[in-house]
């Protein structure tokens, strides 16, 4: 292939031209933001992902067009890693320099500047995959992404319409196929017949258990979770689809939602489920979920991503034993949100090591790979179980002496095809529940017996300048503003099972803060306070925190 046409680079960025006074930042889950500000950073994305597939030897490189579970009008933009990973982490900063660069002169230095700084081999050819979720606003920016690749001559693969997991697991085919990694046929089908058949395995000789209604946030979830049902066939899950509207204007992630459903604690828009009935919501782009139900006495009862993390754990820490192959060892990864009576059940209870991390997913999975078999979850319902290649080695190729061995030995090998081990998905975490759910024949109420959430309450707090916020020990800490620690650490100490921390979102331009306690009351002075005191010292902006009481 010929080297990189730099004048071809400056004529395709005269037609997507950075607006002036913006200042783009790849965030956790890459840049998300107003649909309308985005169209030349998704051009620069585009060149980005071509240098870095040139970079890896021309292995396919992932980008997805999507904005989760923020409303409809903002869209986003991230890169996949060719295993499917997240972006490696030094590749972020380039993001942010080429979307910032004002100029088309400026935009060609910096991408000079990436290649000599890593090497990269000009002359390699470039391969990427792309895919975007449902949003208005997706067509115009594939096609913005499309000519950033054309730009730099890459070779490109139009996904089509996929949730975030079905990306990653796309890459991460692409790449490992033919070789012993091979992690399944790169294709849709693939991913529904992948899963659909270990799903069958791991419920095998099992009853059906009653229908899960699924919220699917009128996003992508919608038609793919219907086809994933539709694979796996209704004689042994039957899944009933619910807020599935992806073409009135509006409505995604309106009032539903896993996001929603999490931060209001209560049933979404569209699913009034009658007591006793299960049910279940995605987000946007269907990498979360979170389970619920109503109880005998109306209360709405939630069951996130903490609860998928203790049942799973239990689950696998279940089978490997009575599969005899204990050297397999497994282990928790939480972040700071983690509820307080969840961190104690794994490890008082169940005697579990924990970790605990910064939030977002890329710090939760590089822990998760520590283990053997790495439970990892964010309580807001993201995350996954990975195998580590020697713990799959052992599963694959022990012997076993006992029916009770071999059955427990046939369902721990269905569960490492039917967790997506590039990333958390929520199709193939509602599989993973409800296998575990079938295997026990429980109800939702029977799986909420674990442990009972401390109450806990959230709060956005605006200030001037939220950079200011410094947080050391996976967030728990602050260690800037100076002396702020110290009033929070005086004023949870008043309080029974009393936590709170601050950190700066990576999503959004507000501090939150996070507090539990033993009642609901106590947990909401404890926020209230907190929530003041932020604000009070620490630039607070707009209307100081209202009183939740
Ligand atoms: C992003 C993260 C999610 C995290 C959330 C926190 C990924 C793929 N997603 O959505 O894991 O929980 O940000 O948002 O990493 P915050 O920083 O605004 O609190
Ligand atoms: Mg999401």
């Amino acid at each position: 292939m010929a080297s990189i046409n730099y004048d071809q680079i400056k004529e395709a960025a005269t037609h997507h031209p950075k607006p002036q006074d913006i200042k783009y930042t790849y965030g956790t889950a890459g840049f998300r933001m107003r649909a309308d500000l985005l169209d030349s950073v998704v051009f620069r994305v585009g060149i980005l992902a071509a240098l870095r597939s040139k970079k890896l030897d021309s292995k396919f490189l992932g980008v997805m067009v999507t904005a989760s579970h923020n409303p409809e009008r903002d869209n986003g933009i991230k890169l996949v890693d060719p295993y499917g990973d997240m972006l490696e982490q030094s590749w972020e900063e380039y993001a942010t320099q080429l979307a910032n660069s004002q100029t088309e002169d400026e935009l060609v230095e910096v991408i000079k500047r990436i290649v000599v700084e890593n090497n990269i081999d000009e002359t390699k050819e470039a391969n990427v995959v792309y895919a975007r979720d449902t949003r208005p606003s997706g067509p115009a920016l594939v096609m913005a992404l499309e000519d950033g690749l054309k730009s730099v001559g890459s070779e490109v693969i139009d996904f089509g319409i996929k949730t975030t997991p079905q990306l990653h697991y796309m890459t991460c085919c692409l790449n490992t196929k033919g070789t012993e990694k091979s992690y399944g046929d790169p294709s849709e089908l693939g991913y529904y017949k992948k899963l659909a058949e270990a799903f069958r395995k791991a419920v095998d000789g099992k009853p059906r258990i009653s229908a899960l209604y699924v919220d699917c946030a009128n996003g992508v979830g919608a038609p793919k979770l219907s086809e994933l049902a539709r694979h796996v066939g209704d004689d042994i899950l039957e899944v009933i689809v619910a807020n599935d509207d992806t073409r009135t204007q509006g409505k995604l992630n309106h009032l539903c939602g896993a996001d929603y459903v999490k931060t209001c604690q209560r049933l979404p828009l569209g699913m009034d489920i009658e007591k006793g009935k299960r049910g279940a919501s995605l987000d946007g782009d269907a990498d979360r979920i979170v389970f619920y139900f109503v109880d005998e006495d109306g209360t709405f009862k939630l069951l996130d991503g903490d609860k998928i993390a203790a049942l799973a754990a239990s689950f696998v820490i279940d089978l490997v034993k009575t599969a005899g192959v204990e050297g397999v060892k497994v282990g928790v990864v939480q972040t700071a949100y983690a509820n307080g009576s969840a961190t104690n059940y794994l490890k008082n209870v169940m005697k579990v090591p924990v970790s605990c991390v910064s939030t977002g997913v890329k710090h939760l999975h590089h822990e998760a790979t520590k283990y053997d078999i790495g439970v990892y979850f964010e309580a807001n319902g993201h995350g996954t179980v990975l195998f580590s290649p020697e713990a799959l080695k052992t599963i694959s190729s022990a012997k076993c002496e006992t029916a009770e061995q071999e059955d427990a030995l046939k369902r721990l090998r269905a569960l490492t095809d039917l967790i997506n081990q590039t990333v958390g998905d929520a199709l193939s975490d509602m599989l993973l529940v409800e296998a575990i759910l079938v295997n026990k024949q429980w109800t939702l109420k029977d799986w909420d017996q674990a442990y009972t959430d401390l109450p806990s309450r959230l709060v956005k707090v605006v200030v001037s300048d939220r950079h200011i916020f410094k947080g050391t020990n996976a967030e728990r800490t602050l260690i800037e503003p100076v002396g702020l620690q110290e009033k929070i650490d005086a004023l949870v100490g008043k309080y029974k099972d009393g936590r709170s921390f601050v950190r700066p979102s990576g999503t959004e331009d507000v501090v939150r803060v996070y507090a539990e306690a033993a009642t609901r009351e106590e947990c909401d002075e404890l926020a209230y306070k907190v929530s003041g005191l932020v604000y009070d010292e620490a630039g607070g902006t707009g209307g100081r925190p209202e009183e939740f009481l």
